[in-house]
């Protein structure tokens, strides 16, 4: 039995296209897919404004909210709670330069006016988080945006949110690069600044991807554990990354095992998910994958994260204690290694 709760997003589960080829699997409903993720275990979902409601571009703000409320009756019906909902602006024509730091006053004002969407979307699914997922608040070249600007334009757009709701919390999802080439709010460390720059520090925290730690150049167990740190770790993605190339959103651990096992010892060190919070897996599986291996990502990376915490629940305190007493890094490693390469 996991001591934690497991989330997932409707966009784990596609079609297989890339930048440079066509789809290789057949859509599936956002219907089945959450019942299969019920029967895998998942305890809630993660959803992109458009993912509840798509075309809202096109709807008033009664419809939109009429439309949440029917995924809020879907997920009622499989027993499955929401996690967040993450204003998707990196899609739209309005978006092209960026949202909430683009350089055009109208786009801004149509980022807002996503954001407060999605704001009344989450109310509507019963939760109070919002991701900012930052994709395109930054530079592709570099002197068409003022670093200074972008920021204080970005703490402007999150302090009119905590604005418009009371209770809404707002986790910035870090990442350095891609689609963009230099982020306005590349690392955990900047989340937490723009955090207490906010009218409300209480209310702004992080959520951390393994992935964007690694393509930072920084190991994700540490970002995860500065959060923490700070109480302001809400969220997590886990999954795993060969380098610093593309976002490759491989499976958790097959990749970097030590690194990954030490991501699930932070976490359960410092009580992540008492407060509700959910481990939530940000996997893609492979291009080549057939129709039937659709969700095996999925199942590879929950059996890896429960195997990983049962090693982290076996992990000997005392011995760590006796070789840091000894400065015995070396037989520490070591024991590091045997736990994870032993049965
Ligand atoms: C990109 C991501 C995103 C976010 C998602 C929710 C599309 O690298 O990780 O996935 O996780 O938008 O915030
Ligand atoms: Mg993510």
């Amino acid at each position: 039995m996991s001591r934690f709760k497991y989330s997932v997003g409707p966009w784990n589960v596609h079609e297989g296209a890339d930048a440079y080829g066509p789809a290789t699997r057949e859509t599936i409903s956002f219907e089945e897919k959450i019942r299969t993720f019920k029967e895998m275990g998942f305890d809630a979902i993660q959803f992109h404004d458009d993912d509840s409601v798509p075309n809202m571009n096109n709807m008033t703000e009664a419809e939109i909210i009429a439309e949440a409320k029917k995924v809020k009756a879907l997920l009622d019906k499989y027993d499955l709670k929401a996690e967040f909902v993450a204003p998707r602006l990196w899609m739209d024509p309005h978006t092209v330069d960026g949202g909430f730091t683009s350089n055009s006053k109208d786009d801004r004002e149509f980022a807002m006016w996503r954001a407060y969407r999605s704001i009344d979307i989450a109310n509507a699914l019963g939760c109070d988080k919002l991701v900012l997922w930052l994709a395109r608040e930054g530079t592709i070249c570099y002197e068409s945006k003022s670093p200074v600007t972008s920021t204080k334009l970005l703490i402007e757009a999150i302090n009119n949110m905590l604005a418009y709701d009371k209770n809404i919390k707002i986790m910035i999802e870090t990442k350095p690069n891609e689609p963009v080439d230099r982020s306005v709010c590349p690392t955990l460390g900047h989340a937490m600044a723009i955090s207490a720059a906010s009218n409300d520090p209480s209310r702004v925290g992080g959520l951390l991807e393994s992935a964007h730690a690694m393509l930072a150049g920084l190991d994700p167990a540490s970002e995860i554990g500065f959060a923490l740190a700070m109480g302001k770790l809400w969220g997590v993605h886990l999954n795993d990354q060969n380098g610093m190339k593309f976002d490759q959103d491989k499976s958790f651990g097959v990749e970097n095992l030590r690194t990954a096992f030490n991501q699930m010892k932070v976490l359960m060190e410092n009580g992540f998910g008492d407060n509700g919070e959910y481990i939530g897996l940000d996997v893609k599986v492979m291009r080549t994958e057939k129709q039937e291996g659709s969700y095996k990502h999925l199942e590879n990376s929950l059996k890896i994260a429960k195997m990983l915490e049962e090693k982290a629940a076996r992990f000997d305190y005392d011995f760590q204690e006796k070789c840091v007493k000894e400065r015995d890094y070396e037989a520490l490693e070591m024991y590091v290694m045997e736990l994870l390469m032993k049965g």
